[in-house]
């Protein structure tokens, strides 16, 4: 294999306002790779993907600007990552088409938030949604990335991406694409709902309460901690005792990503203690690492007019990488005029 340059691809669907699941698995570690120096970083709003299930137009371009301040909001610096939406750069929809005819049936019927998301109605899918794994492995080779962050949810798909650049380099005999290294780290990779301690905190969530959103002010956040569903027995000592306490585990997962600490420093701040006490304390740490952020996106989606410019740059940068790839990729497979 040819040395890649080391580079960061991730994105985020602009379905709707961002969690606090999407912030602890994915943007903060956006943050840190890009502060790390040691990478080229590239971030997504992934509109493209969003469509596979219904959006209202105007909602989603309201979401599309909210996700950029967001990605700014939480320290994201546009100059120093490229930072621009999925469908501006036509050359993911083109490679996505190409990994389309090299990807599986098989392997697609196979992913978790496929069955998750089309449920007992997949005949009733849209085709997008089916081929969604396609589209993602596109994102991420066109730039030919090396690095992806992302939450545990999305751990399959990377799998897949991973495949498929294996079968198209073997298929067309060239190392060509990279074989791009999932990034799942840190205390809360894995962020659950607080109603429901087996079910991933999701933007999609019916009820508000299950997840803490970016945009949510001070009263708020408290106030879904304080009402997170828990159970009646105190923090224990050590992690072990939090073993079939999903939703006490949740909360120490939380803490801990927001403190910065691991879990284990968290039980052993917090051991012995009631939820009556352990959530007040949550809460206050909550409310000085998110407050800012809700400040800084209302600020920051006051002037939609910035926010497209700085989109429009991010893509104009983006292209730049990815038409060589895609034009290359086109020449492997065969197509005139490449
Ligand atoms: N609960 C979570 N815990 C940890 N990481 C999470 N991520 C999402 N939810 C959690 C990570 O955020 C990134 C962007 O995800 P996405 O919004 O594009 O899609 P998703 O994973 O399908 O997130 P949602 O909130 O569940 O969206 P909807 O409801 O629209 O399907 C990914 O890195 C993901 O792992």
């Amino acid at each position: 294999m040819p040395d890649f340059t080391p580079r960061v691809f991730s994105g985020i669907q602009p379905s709707g306002g961002l969690t606090l699941g999407n912030y602890l698995g994915a943007m903060k570690r956006f943050v840190d790779m890009q502060n790390d120096g040691a990478y080229e970083t590239i971030y997504c709003m992934v509109d493209l993907h969003a469509i596979t299930t219904w959006q209202d137009p105007a909602k989603l371009v309201a979401a599309t600007r909210e996700l950029c301040a967001g990605f700014i909001a939480t320290g994201i610096d546009p100059e120093k990552s490229i930072l621009f939406n999925q469908s501006q750069v036509a050359e993911h929809a083109q490679l996505g088409w190409i990994f389309s005819c090299v990807a599986r049936m098989g392997w697609m019927q196979r992913m978790t938030q496929w069955k998750d998301k089309a449920g007992k109605n997949a005949q009733n899918a849209s085709l997008g949604l089916f081929g969604y794994p396609a589209l993602m492995a596109a994102d991420i080779l066109i730039y030919h990335a090396t690095h992806v962050p992302v939450g545990e949810d999305q751990k399959q798909h990377l799998e897949l991406t991973r495949d498929i650049a294996i079968k198209f380099n073997n298929d067309y005999g060239v190392e060509f694409f990279p074989v791009t290294e999932p990034v799942i780290e840190g205390a809360a990779t894995r962020v659950m709902s607080l109603r429901d301690g087996s079910k991933k905190m999701s933007k999609s969530d019916p009820s508000d309460a299950s997840r803490i959103n970016l945009t949510d002010d001070a009263d708020a956040i408290a106030q879904k901690i304080r009402k997170a569903r828990t159970d009646p027995k105190p923090l224990p000592s050590d992690l072990e005792g939090l073993e079939d306490r999903p939703e006490a585990r949740n909360l120490v997962n939380i803490y801990a990503a927001l403190a910065d600490t691991s879990p284990e420093a968290v039980i052993r701040d917090h051991a012995g203690q009631q939820f009556s006490t352990f959530k007040p304390s949550l809460a206050d740490l909550a409310v000085a690492k998110l407050a800012p952020i809700s400040t800084e996106m209302q600020r920051l989606t006051a002037d939609p007019a910035e926010i497209d410019r700085l989109l429009a740059r991010g893509a104009q940068r983006a292209r730049a990488l990815a038409e060589p790839v895609l034009k290359r990729t086109y020449e492997i497979v065969g197509m005139v005029g490449a």
